[in-house]
């Protein structure tokens, strides 16, 4: 693909945009940015581009969209906006930053998309390979995007976490090796439904030919049934693959290429079996790429976990605190209870996206003594568990901890796992799990004073 002087229209100047803007400069492209939001909002990303030239027209204009040769779209910016239907039918090239990426990039590729544990399945694999030796380049919907690996070639791998919303028009985008980890309601509030989330996640799958490789959730039959061309390999919890991986006996076996690999989940410290279908893809991938066991086994031995992904942050006398705000799904805060032992007081709450919360209320039966609600959808948590456990409304983070506690009677587990986004108390889930922590913090201070 020749950019050399198109005009190349970028819709959305977050992250992404500025990524996209920096790439299309250095091709030569003649840039021009859409944003709906004023340039008082986007004086960051104004200021990181100061050295590049490009137009930047903030709110969305038809003819804008109209007089570009191609429309590249940031992952948050839908592909269903009325001025992106005229400029498809206009004939106008719309792809999205995975897809353009693709085009540039020649070295293999690592994928791993899913609802929850994509962030942690790619560090693992980062770090593997490294270990073993490897060049890797990680990055994707972590905030590094795609697009800032283009033309690099001294690697021998990319590691990428992709999502729906970046897959949702792609077509090229071709992994060496794509992994699909589990599914589960979320993002409902941009997909129509979960069949529609699920056919953007089986994009991944959809350039690759018979030498690349998939990896599935054999205990999905929706993921376990996805068609392509790759070569299909399973992992479960549930019943022994070969080839494959598999949990049997308090050990995570992997069984691929010749090798076979058993390693005792007794020394770990990533907590639950969600995490365990982690380490089994990523050991999955050692064995494709062809590293070795110990070095593979030292990595995930080490490995402490992620920040706010059930993250162990402090005792206060017999209270054990977990962090959990990245699960900002029903499936991700189903999986951190599950990862517990009761009894759990849990605090849950903030912005729904869309997703029902019933499918809380069987997982809050088995050990959850109260559940603290606060935020926006704190009435519509409190409706899907009412009757299955004792429930209390409060009005924001701090009064659901000093809730939570009183409720914990100086025993178990509380874990902070909201089923919701963030957005109507804070800037993302960072800011949240971090005010988790200082809260935490401040009331064990307190409590040592008196
Ligand atoms: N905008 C428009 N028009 C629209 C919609 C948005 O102009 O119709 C503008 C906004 O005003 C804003 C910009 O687009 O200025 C934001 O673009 P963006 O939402 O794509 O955000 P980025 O900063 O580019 O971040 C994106 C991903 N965001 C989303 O998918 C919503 C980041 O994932 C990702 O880290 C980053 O690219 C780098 O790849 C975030 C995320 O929440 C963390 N992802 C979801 C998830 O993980 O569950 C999918």
């Amino acid at each position: 693909m020749n950019l050399q002087k198109k005009r190349v229209l970028v819709v959305g100047l977050g992250r992404t945009g500025v990524a996209l803007v920096r790439f299309l400069a250095r091709e030569g492209a003649v840039v021009t940015v859409s944003d709906i939001k004023p340039p008082s909002s986007l004086k960051g990303q104004l200021r990181m581009l100061k050295d590049i030239e490009f137009r930047l027209e903030c709110g969305h204009c038809l003819k804008t969209f109209l007089e570009n040769d191609l429309i590249v779209l940031s992952p948050g910016v839908s592909p269903h906006l009325a001025e992106l239907r005229e400029a498809r039918k206009s004939g106008i090239p719309i792809l999205s930053e995975l897809e353009l990426a693709s085009h540039f990039i020649k070295v293999p590729i690592i994928a791993v998309t899913g609802t929850n544990g994509k962030t942690t399945t790619i560090a693992l694999i980062g770090k593997v390979l490294r270990e073993n030796g490897l060049c890797v380049w990680v990055g994707g919907n972590i905030g590094r995007p795609l697009i800032s690996a283009a033309r690099l070639d001294n690697l021998d791998y990319i590691v990428a976490e992709v999502s729906s919303f970046q897959l949702e028009v792609t077509e090229k985008f071709h992994p060496y090796i794509a992994i699909l980890l589990n599914i589960s309601e979320d993002h409902l509030d941009r997909h129509r439904d979960i069949n529609q989330y699920l056919s953007c996640k089986t994009r991944i799958f959809s350039a690759q030919t018979k030498d690349d490789w998939a990896i599935l959730d054999n205990d999905n039959p929706q993921i376990a049934s996805v068609s392509t061309q790759a070569t299909r390999v399973f992992f479960s919890d549930r019943e022994e693959i070969i080839p494959g991986a598999y949990l049997k006996d308090g050990y995570i076996y992997s069984c691929l290429n010749g090798l076979n690999w058993g390693l005792d989940t007794q020394p770990l410290h990533l907590l639950g079996k969600h995490n365990y279908k982690n380490i089994m893809a990523t050991l999955l991938v050692a064995q494709i790429v062809g590293c070795q066991f110990n070095a593979t086994k030292k990595v995930i031995y080490e490995f402490k976990g992620l920040p706010h992904r059930l993250e162990w942050i402090g005792s206060i006398g017999n209270i054990n605190f977990y962090n959990d705000s990245k699960g900002t799904n029903v499936g991700a805060t189903i999986s951190a209870l599950d990862s517990l032992d009761p009894p759990i007081v849990l605090i849950a709450g903030g912005v729904s996206k869309g997703q029902g919360f019933l499918p809380l209320r069987e997982a809050v039966k088995k050990g959850v003594r109260a559940a603290v609600l606060f935020g926006e959808a704190k009435g519509e948590i409190k409706r899907a568990l009412d009757g299955a456990v004792p429930t209390l409304e409060v009005s924001n983070l701090k009064e659901a901890t000093v809730a939570a506690i009183d409720l914990a009677k100086n025993k178990g587990n509380i874990l902070f796992s909201p089923a919701c986004a963030s957005f109507d108390m804070f800037k993302d889930y960072r800011e949240r799990g971090l005010a988790f922590k200082r809260i935490v913090k401040e009331i064990k201070t307190q409590n040592e004073k008196i």
